[in-house]
């Protein structure tokens, strides 16, 4: 069972700050995290260039064993270029894409299309991220598996049977669960993992709760899985893909950069509120 983080993007001054997104990639996959998801959510994707996006990869690529590299676009062309471009590093062990989104008039057999472009144009597994929250379309396990070239999913979902229904159809699919507030629910039910953001501030956290859940200490997994929800719970008011660099320097010790408006950054005070907020969870994890 697999955690998988979703990287933040570091930026300094509006430009991404390469060296320490290598430097805070070594510092996770050291403490349990096994492969990072490049340009997800978490890495603010949709809100970078193709560019960026390139850079991004060859810099995770050259310190992390397993990478999944995020390439959904509204331009196929640049999921297209991006798909290619990622043949280019043997760390690769697949690509995902986030279906074509604003648009809602698609239909299925559009979106389809889609993904089968993506999997014409690469060697590299296809990955279904599917996120309906943020994009406004599912892609269930039922629509997934007319796509019919599909070799994994990860499913930000609150709903754990959406995300088992695409074992029980694809068996031989890698499936992951993408909510924090599911990792212990993920492991116990056997996906193959989840891509949790938390593993950027708590990956040693993700570890523990994984060795808790095969030694079948449920009580001990249910109590890391009970803080990981109360940092949560204070993190998301404050606007969550930002909290989560404070999350960083609270939990790792380190400056880890800052998002990029319009993904704005956490003010002075809410940066304090969120401290003392967390400060809990954090005795209760001893980090
Ligand atoms: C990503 C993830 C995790 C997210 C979740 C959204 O790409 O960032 O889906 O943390 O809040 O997989």
């Amino acid at each position: 069972m697999d955690i998988i983080a979703p990287v933040i993007t570091p930026f300094r001054n509006g430009k991404i700050d390469l060296d320490l997104y290598a430097e805070h990639i070594r510092n996770i996959t050291a403490k349990g995290v096994d492969a990072v998801f490049v340009a997800g959510t978490t890495g603010l994707g949709p809100a970078l260039s193709v560019e960026e996006r390139k850079a991004l990869l060859e810099a995770a690529a050259s310190v992390a064993r397993r990478v999944i590299f995020q390439i959904g676009s509204l331009v196929l062309d640049d999921a297209v270029a991006l798909a290619k471009y990622a043949e280019r590093f043997d760390a690769v062990e697949a690509v995902a894409s986030v279906p074509p989104y604003y648009f809602p008039r698609l239909s299925e057999r559009q979106i389809a299309k889609y993904f089968r472009d993506l999997c014409a144009a690469t060697s590299r597994p296809v990955y279904l991220y599917n996120y309906p929250a943020a994009v406004g379309r599912d892609v269930d396990a039922k629509a997934a598996r007319e796509i019919g070239c599909l070799k994994g999913v990860k499913d930000t979902n609150e709903n754990i049977a959406h995300t088992l229904a695409y074992k029980r159809l694809m068996p031989h699919m890698k499936v992951y669960n993408g909510s924090d507030s599911l990792v212990l629910a993920s492991f116990s039910v056997g996906l193959d993992g989840v891509v949790a953001s938390s593993a950027n501030y708590v990956p040693e956290a993700l570890a523990r709760l994984r060795e808790a859940v095969a030694r079948g200490d449920v009580e001990r997994a249910r109590s890391i899985q009970f803080a990981i929800d109360e940092i949560l719970e204070a993190a998301r008011p404050l606007g969550y893909s930002s909290a989560v660099y404070e999350l960083v320097e609270i939990f790792q010790g380190y400056d880890a950069g800052e998002p990029r408006p319009p993904i704005y950054p956490l003010d002075p005070e809410e940066k304090a509120w969120l401290k003392a907020a967390v400060a809990q969870a954090k005795a209760k994890l001893a980090l």
